[in-house]
């Protein structure tokens, strides 16, 4: 088992709010800034939300998706993949618009509908803005909502834009909507899987999760059919998954936007850090990192002058 590893760096996302940590990039400046060098650490593949610069509020604009988007394309050649989870309050089109402006090579594709549970973060004793306490104590009525017909749709999406889609899977049960999709033709083998464990409303961050979740993926989708990733929520969670993942034979996502801490009692002080110690664990098991052009070879993807990036896509 020394098969290369394709880390994924998620720099920002959705679910933190600012206060949590000082060093979550807001800014498109500070995200590009922040998947630069996270793909200089070692990150074969960046997962990009963006933020309202102004307050750190996530965002679906689409004229800061081309601002960050271009931005990293000029200063390095990483797998860009943009979300398609968005934030909370955003409608199914807001979330699929980067899939026909951009065209990325790669973007997230989320299985099913969960409970999207972040008002967890207001019993912490953080100084929060106003924006901040609204927005974390609405995930308590909040479906993250990806109804059968959410999935058609943006299964049209992924397919119009030739887009590779991440499959986001918070629990066992979507990947019954994955075989689902894939016998209905909707989705083109071989799938690229993403565990996501520890959101409160999905599967806990445990190593018996991870290979329940994985033996079921085998069954249901056929030993082979994919390859997959497995991404944890919290310190804990993700240094514990990427462990697993490594020794299981699945690749790695690490970042600021699943976890704040670089070890149980320090802040990250960056995305690169997380990487880079992504990086010590994938080298001490015999896991080497690879980069952006042996993960387009292993994932078969477009490459990115395939994409619209750059291109003036937003106006
Ligand atoms: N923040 C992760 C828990 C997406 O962006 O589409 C979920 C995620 C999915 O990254
Ligand atoms: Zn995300």
């Amino acid at each position: 088992m020394n098969e290369p590893v394709i880390i994924t760096c998620a720099v920002t996302g959705g679910m933190t709010v600012p206060s949590q940590s000082p060093f979550i990039p807001v800014t498109p400046a500070e995200i590009i800034d922040e998947a630069a060098a996270a793909h200089e650490a070692g990150a074969a593949i960046i997962h990009l939300h963006v933020r309202d610069p102004r307050t750190g509020a996530p965002s679906a604009d689409p004229a800061l998706f081309e601002e960050v988007l271009t931005g990293i394309a000029e200063r390095c050649d990483a797998i860009l993949q943009p979300t398609t989870g968005g934030g909370i309050g955003m409608t199914i089109e807001q979330r699929a618009d980067v899939l026909s402006r951009f065209r990325p090579e790669m973007a997230t594709f989320n299985a099913g509908s969960i409970n999207f549970g972040l008002f967890g973060i207001l019993d912490r004793q953080l100084d929060l803005a106003d924006w901040e306490r609204d927005y974390l104590e609405s995930s308590r009525d909040y479906v993250f909502r990806n109804s059968f017909a959410n999935l058609e749709f943006m299964c049209e999406q992924v397919r119009a834009a030739q887009t590779k889609p991440e499959i986001e899977i918070y629990d066992v049960g979507q990947i019954n909507n994955v075989a689902h999709l894939l016998d209905a033709g909707l989705l083109t083998p071989p799938l690229h899987l993403q565990f996501v464990l520890g959101v409160l409303g999905g599967n806990t961050a445990d190593l018996d999760q991870l290979l329940h979740m994985l033996r079921t993926a085998e069954r249901r989708l056929g030993q082979g059919g994919f390859t997959w990733s497995a991404a944890g929520v919290g310190y804990r969670g993700e240094f514990g998954l990427a462990t697993a993942s490594l020794l299981l034979g699945g690749h790695v996502r690490v970042g600021l936007e699943d976890n704040l801490r670089r070890t149980p009692t320090e802040m990250a002080g960056s995305n690169a850090e997380l990487v880079a110690k992504a990086v010590q664990l994938a080298r001490l098991l015999d896991r080497p990192p690879i980069g952006p052009a042996e993960a387009r070879s292993i994932l078969g993807l477009k490459g990115s002058s395939a994409t619209a990036i750059g291109a003036g896509s937003a106006t």
